[in-house]
């Protein structure tokens, strides 16, 4: 429809052919309105049913709320209408007809709870809040793609089905690979390391990741997206900087370009985080969540911490912050320990600030250390080989990160749900659409 004119754009004066959705029709008597709503925003057509045609009236004024309409007429000033224009019709066409019965109320007028929501994804996307959620969401990863190609990283895309798992063997969802075993990918962890010592140096995936995990919560998915970084020659000290520059860089994209989509979601104080990120060891934080007297039992060294410990240290803190100087034998093979002190590793999370939003460290790069790293974790080295065997001829030092995508989303929006910043999100209960 190369003819078609957006409500945001049709000017008083112009004859325009508006196409959308039938927002509303209001019928006063005398006079009646149809608001017809595209990606633009919404604009009024006026009926006076004695001065125009019976066919025409009927045709704007009796379609089915959310039905496909285009319209074409004359825009006119008028300051009474919701956008001060208007649009006197010389006709309207009904392209395609909504059923009466809607599963949901795209007007938003009427609340619908989360999974009918889900379920009629197409129809809460014509909602301007749900909309605007998933226009921010790419926004974020423009504004993160910028940063990673300013950092002098290459973009890759890895395989996705693959013969082993990475987080630990555990959380995998097998599938049937021409009669073999597969899995579906948890992370792209091995094929991102593999590439810092390929001539790429310095790396950075958006894709998809896959855990098979029982969690049901507001905060979990089954199918996540994950935002990857990996580079050649760089320690977790300057891994965590590159990393506050890209979560910094999506808050900067989000503030800068999308003042209107936060307005809908009324945010007027969204901020981009101004101090640096304090850097926590592991140790001072299990100390400040013990102070805060929020737990039933005292941590001690080498717990993980507790949901409610994230929470309570992140209420303390109040900000992003990192927590470094994990004890080594509760982060994965692939992180490296201090050289001086083998029982901490350089392992690091970025909190935002109540729940986790990155995992990363300096990673393993001599070949013994690494094989011995799988068999203190029990996992067979022989799997792994197609990794390993790369450790033998001439692997840099590096480090990188992971960011989860939803989770960056949802803690800058301060979204109650992470299926909130999913169009169709995977969990316990949802395989469809
Ligand atoms: P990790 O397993 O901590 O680390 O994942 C990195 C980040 O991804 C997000 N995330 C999830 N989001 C929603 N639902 C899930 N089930 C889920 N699982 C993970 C979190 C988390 O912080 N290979 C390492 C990263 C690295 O060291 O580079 C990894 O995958 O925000």
């Amino acid at each position: 429809m190369n003819d078609r004119t957006t409500t945001a754009s049709a000017e008083p004066g112009d004859d325009v052919t508006v196409a959308g959705w039938a927002h509303e029709i209001r019928d006063l008597g005398g006079i009646a309105f149809l608001i017809v709503r595209d990606k633009t925003g919404k604009i009024q057509v006026k009926f006076e049913k004695d001065a125009m045609d019976d066919e025409l009236v009927e045709t704007g004024t009796e379609v089915a709320r959310e039905s496909v309409v285009s319209v074409t007429g004359a825009v006119e000033e008028e300051e009474r209408a919701p956008t001060g224009v208007e649009i006197v019709p010389d006709s309207v066409e009904v392209i395609a007809p909504a059923d009466p019965e809607l599963p949901l109320d795209p007007s938003g007028k009427v609340d619908a709870e989360l999974p009918t929501r889900l379920d009629n994804r197409t129809l809460d996307l014509r909602r301007e809040e749900a909309k605007a959620i998933f226009e921010i969401r790419a926004e974020v990863l423009r504004s993160a793609r910028e940063a990673f190609r300013e950092l002098g990283s290459t973009e890759i895309t890895t395989p996705k089905i693959v013969a082993t798992g990475t987080e630990g063997g555990t959380e995998l969802f097998p599938i049937t690979y021409f009669g073999q075993e597969a899995f579906m990918n948890q992370s792209p962890q091995l094929f991102k390391q593999l590439m810092v010592g390929s001539g790429l140096e310095r790396v950075f995936e958006i894709g998809p990741i896959f855990r098979a995990e029982e969690h049901n919560t507001p905060r979990h998915l089954n199918e996540a997206t994950s935002i990857d970084f990996e580079s050649a020659f760089i320690d977790h000290e300057e891994a965590m900087d590159a990393c506050e520059q890209v979560v910094r860089a999506a808050y900067e994209g989000v503030a800068a370009n999308c003042a209107d989509q936060l307005d809908t979601l009324g945010y007027d104080d969204f901020e981009v985080p101004d101090e640096a990120f304090p850097r926590l060891t592991y140790e001072e934080a299990i100390e400040r969540i013990n102070a805060t007297g929020e737990l039933d039992t005292q941590l001690v060294w080498g717990d993980d911490l507790p949901t409610e410990g994230e929470k309570a240290l992140g209420t303390d803190v109040g900000g992003h912050y990192f927590v470094t100087d994990w004890p080594s034998e509760i982060k994965p093979f692939y992180i490296k320990d201090y050289d001086d002190e083998t029982e901490l590793s350089t392992g690091f999370d970025l909190m935002a600030p109540n729940m986790e939003l990155v995992s990363g460290g300096q990673r393993e790069h001599r070949y013994d250390q690494l094989v011995e790293g799988f068999e203190a974790q029990g996992l067979d080295p022989e799997a792994f080989d197609y990794y390993t065997k790369m450790f033998r001829y001439g692997m840099p030092p590096h480090a990188g990160w992971a960011i989860g995508g939803e989770r960056l989303v949802m803690t800058m929006l301060d979204l109650p749900n992470i299926r909130e910043a999913v169009l169709f999100p995977r969990d316990r209960q949802r395989l469809s659409p």
